[in-house]
Order: structure tokens, then sequence, then C-alpha cells
């Protein structure tokens, strides 16, 4: 059977799931992952048995073969001010590497809403809560890993009744105090994506722009299915949007992603750029088990430069 797909599936997936945990977990999923000395280190969401989740990590040496700390990375803060903002649980981590400090973006949710944590470890074992760098509510945030002209700027996902949720982008001198904010990715109207669109892995720079690997969401009758598209901004502009795939890079196949904890959805919070010019994407399935593919950065940035749709939407 011939795969024309862009995203190649690692046959060996999913490369993790409860069972490769050695605590007890429902759920292995949506990963931020980076290469700490040599190695990939990742970062997953996983459901507890009373439906909130917490973040373990996982080491490689290849990408593929994970094996898990044999303790949480991150749970709930039960003290100081983080802990009423991260009752109901935290989730969806995405790294951010600048040197040899790694700064991790989290969903904190409680009785008052979702707004983002801010994090920053140096050593994957120890870590240290910077901020919480939002309001509610917003559960998507995705900071760029380098600076423009001595700004941080970040990919986030507003709430909004009158918009189909959209991608925005904000700018920060010091991580912590973020704005200057503006829309900069919507939905387009009856497509793949129509229902809402969020950041998903931390954006990957290439010669060509940023490329961003977001999540976009359809309704049907049966539910929501989430999917991966792609887009390119601008290396030095991040706000400048080069283009944005029309068609979707990545929908629910396997078993595994169509049947789950959620079912119909690929959902990713990280990716990893190749020295040989591929990513590696990782993705969660249906909300439940881990799982990962390639793809050629240069089709990607083709698909983003010649396919584009209006990037605002419609
Ligand atoms: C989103 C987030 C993700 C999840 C997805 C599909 O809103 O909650 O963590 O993977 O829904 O359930």
């Amino acid at each position: 059977m011939s795969d024309n797909s862009i995203v190649k599936r690692y046959q060996g997936n999913p490369i993790l799931t409860k069972h490769d945990v050695p605590y007890p977990v429902e759920t292995v999923h949506n990963a931020a992952i980076t290469k700490y000395r040599g190695r990939y280190v990742m970062l997953f969401r996983s459901h507890l048995r009373n439906g909130r989740s917490i973040i373990g990590s996982a080491w490689s040496d290849d990408g593929y073969q994970f094996e898990v700390e044999p303790t949480p990375f991150m749970v709930p803060a039960t003290e100081g001010a983080f802990a009423r903002h991260e009752e109901y649980g935290i989730e969806d981590p995405r790294i951010s590497s600048f040197g040899d400090e790694h700064y991790i973006t989290y969903s904190a949710y409680s009785r008052f809403g979702v707004r983002i944590g801010l994090a920053r470890t140096s050593d994957f074992r120890t870590i240290e809560r910077v901020s919480l760098i939002s309001e509610p509510d917003m559960r998507n945030i995705v900071i760029f890993p380098e600076t423009f002209a001595g700004r941080y700027a970040r990919l986030d996902r507003p709430h909004s009744e009158i918009k189909p949720w959209s991608i925005w982008l904000s700018w920060s001198r010091d991580l912590v105090h973020w704005g200057d904010s503006e829309p900069v990715i919507g939905p387009v109207a009856y497509h793949w994506d129509e229902m809402k669109i969020g950041p998903g892995a931390t954006p990957i720079r290439t010669p060509a722009g940023w490329l961003n690997i977001f999540h976009g969401v359809f309704p049907t009758m049966d539910g929501a299915v989430y999917r991966l598209g792609v887009a390119l901004h601008d290396l030095t502009n991040p706000a400048t949007v080069l283009g944005v795939a029309d068609e979707w890079i990545l929908s629910p196949e396997d078993p595994w992603e169509l049947t789950g904890y959620v079912h119909n959805v690929v959902f990713t919070c990280g990716a990893i750029a190749e020295d040989d010019g591929t990513l590696k994407i990782y993705w969660g399935g249906a909300d439940s088990v881990l799982c990962v593919g390639t793809a050629k950065i240069a089709d990607l940035v083709e698909l983003c430069r010649n396919h584009s749709r209006p990037p605002l939407g419609s």
C-alpha cells in the first residue's frame, strides 16, 4: 500500500502507554520534548484515576524507545501561590530551551478556570515554578525558543465567544509580563479546523521560517475531531505569518488514535528537528497513548508556502 501522507507514522507506535509507567496512571499523552546533553527528554501528561492530570518524564537515546522515570516529574502544587490554581491538575506541557535554562509552560486547572503556569528547570530533575502568565481562560501557550530584538514571543489562544478560538501572538521582555497581543492565525469556515485552533509544538527554527505545528478541531455528529496543521512564521518577526497549509498534516487513523480516553484525537505539544532535515513529531493518540512520526522539514515548508490559505481564516 502506498503511503503518500506527509507525516510518516513510526511502525512501533504507540511508543508509550500507561503500562510503561511505574506509578498508577490511566493515560500517557501530549508530551513536550527537547534534547538535553545528547539525549531526548520528554515531559508527558497522564490522567490519574480521579480524572485529574500530572506530568511525568521519560528519556531516550534515539527518540523512539523511552524509559519513564520512577516518580512523576511535576504534580499540582499543594502549597504556595500556585496551589489554588493547580487544584484540578496540570496538563499539556511545552518546553522552550534557552541555553541551559529550559522553560516549561503548562495548563493549570482549578475552580477559577484554566490558565498557564511557567516553570523552569536546568536538569530535568528539579523544577522551579516561575509565575502564572495568563488569566483564565487560556489553555495553550508556547514560547518561541529565541528572543527577537530583546523580546520573547509566544503563541497563545484566548477563548472568545465572538470568533472561533484562534492563535494569537504576544510579546514580553521578562517572560512574566506579556502584551501587544494580536491574532495571527484563525480557523477557516467549513474546513477541517473550523471549530477552533490552538498552538501545538514549540516552534521549530528552519532556514525558511519558524514551523508551527498546531491543532485544529472539526465538530461532527460524533463529537470533535482533533487534527494537526502547519504554519510558517517569519524568522525575525514571528507575528508575520508567511503561510498556513490549507490541508491538515495528520488526522486520527490508527486504532489508538480513533478510540481511547477521548476518541478521534491527535494532539501535539512537541517536535524535534534532526540534522538530516527531518522532524520528529510527537502526538497523543485519543488522549491515551503517545505516538511519533517523521516529516521532511522541506515538505512542511513547501506546503505552507505553496498551498496556503488566508492566515486569519474566514
Ligand atoms: C484539548 C486539550 C488537550 C486534549 C484535547 C482533546 O482541549 O484538553 O489536552 O488532548 O482537548 O481531548
